[in-house]
């Protein structure tokens, strides 16, 4: 006759110096597997007569509950052992400097895309893209400038060869087909800007053929001319980094908005130094206007619902001002040299909290 006290405590004894997740199968097998003590005991249940059943049963049943429930625990403690020394194993220092430091730097115009995110994500603004290679429709025909009308003439486009249709694609001359494309692909209130690369076939000390913009759009309802100020103007402050400014629009001419507008702000230059908010000179900063409702029908969108702002502001430019780049030319020159004196770590992220050139 079995002592099952005895084998109780045996196995008790077996399953907690069992030191790995192996050792502690084999006292498994041993007691529970098909020829375990604790299995072969179960099986002399069958020859018992209804009595002694009553009384081995909860016994003999009671014994592998608590068997079971020993090795639950055992195997618990040992998987929680086990990730312990993995973890300590993978420890990495985290305050330990980088092995080396990255002495790439990151080219001003990159720089103020990311300060421009930054400021109009905080508006409440999402980033657009779309191709650079674009059709003739999104470029002009849709901005309200339909094939022969002069404004085509002033953007000076670089188109491919005609397909069998005759249909020219070509390279976007500005951003601004980004914006149809999210107006017909996404339903009003929009808030976005799209910056991006542009090119036109310009090429001298303010021009070259390749040059980058960032370009705003907002449809909702009910918007008006001071939205677009308002938000100029928070926009400026954020970006030159000043409290105060004074700003003037110009009456322009843009066949995609109407009314159009130049934006200038008062600055001072001296010593070759722009300061912005203060002196008796004028910057003109960008153009802008309210979307002409010819373009939101475009986009089939009913211009007797929707309305809104749009502006176009070149990038390079914009970095020349801040950071005091004199020659458009070198920021395409990949002079190692420039980028060193010019560029920025990657390390120094634009935030508002820091202002967004610290
Ligand atoms: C849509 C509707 C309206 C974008 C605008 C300007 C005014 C503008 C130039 C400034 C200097 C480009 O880099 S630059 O040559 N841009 O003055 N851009 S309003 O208007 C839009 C755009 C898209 C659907």
């Amino acid at each position: 006759m079995v002592d099952i006290a005895l084998l109780e405590s045996d196995l008790t004894a077996a399953i907690a110096a069992a030191g790995s997740a192996d050792a502690l199968e084999d006292v498994r097998v041993r007691a529970l597997g098909k020829n375990g003590s604790v299995t072969a005991l179960l099986k002399t249940l069958g020859g018992l007569s209804p009595e002694e059943k009553q009384t081995k049963g909860p016994l003999f049943n009671g014994l592998r509950e608590r068997v079971t429930a020993a090795l639950g625990t055992r195997k618990t403690i040992l998987e929680a052992a086990a990730l312990d020394v993995q973890l300590a194993a993978e420890r990495v220092d985290i305050t330990l400097p980088a092995a080396t430091v990255p002495v790439g730097r990151l080219h001003p115009v990159h720089r103020v895309m990311d300060e421009l995110t930054e400021i109009f994500a905080d508006l409440g603004f999402a980033v657009a893209e779309g191709p650079e290679i674009e059709s003739d429709w999104h470029n002009f025909t849709a901005l309200n400038i339909p094939p022969e009308h002069p404004a085509r003439a002033m953007h000076d486009t670089f188109y491919f060869p005609a397909d069998a249709n005759g249909d020219r694609k070509l390279l976007r001359t500005h951003t601004s087909p980004v914006q149809i494309r999210t107006m017909m692909s996404q339903k009003p209130p929009i808030r976005i800007i799209a910056p991006g690369r542009t090119y036109r076939s310009d090429s001298d000390a303010t021009h070259t053929p390749m040059f980058h913009q960032v370009e705003g759009l907002v449809i909702d309802r009910h918007i008006t001319m001071a939205h677009l100020r308002w938000t100029l103007e928070t926009f400026i402050k954020a970006f030159f980094e000043v409290d105060d400014i004074i700003t003037r629009f110009r009456p322009s001419f843009f066949p995609f908005t109407e009314p159009s507008a130049e934006l200038d702000v008062q600055c001072q230059w001296g010593g070759g130094e722009l300061k912005v908010g203060e002196g008796s000179d004028w910057l003109e900063i960008l153009g802008c206007g309210m979307v002409h409702p010819k373009v939101i029908a475009a986009c089939g969108l009913d211009p007797t619902e929707w309305q809104g702002f749009a502006f176009g502001c070149g990038i390079d430019r914009l970095a020349m001002l801040k950071y005091g780049m004199t020659d458009l030319r070198a920021f395409f020159d990949a002079d190692l040299r420039w980028l060193k004196h010019y560029g920025f770590s990657f390390l120094d992220v634009p935030t508002l909290s820091g202002g967004v050139g610290a």
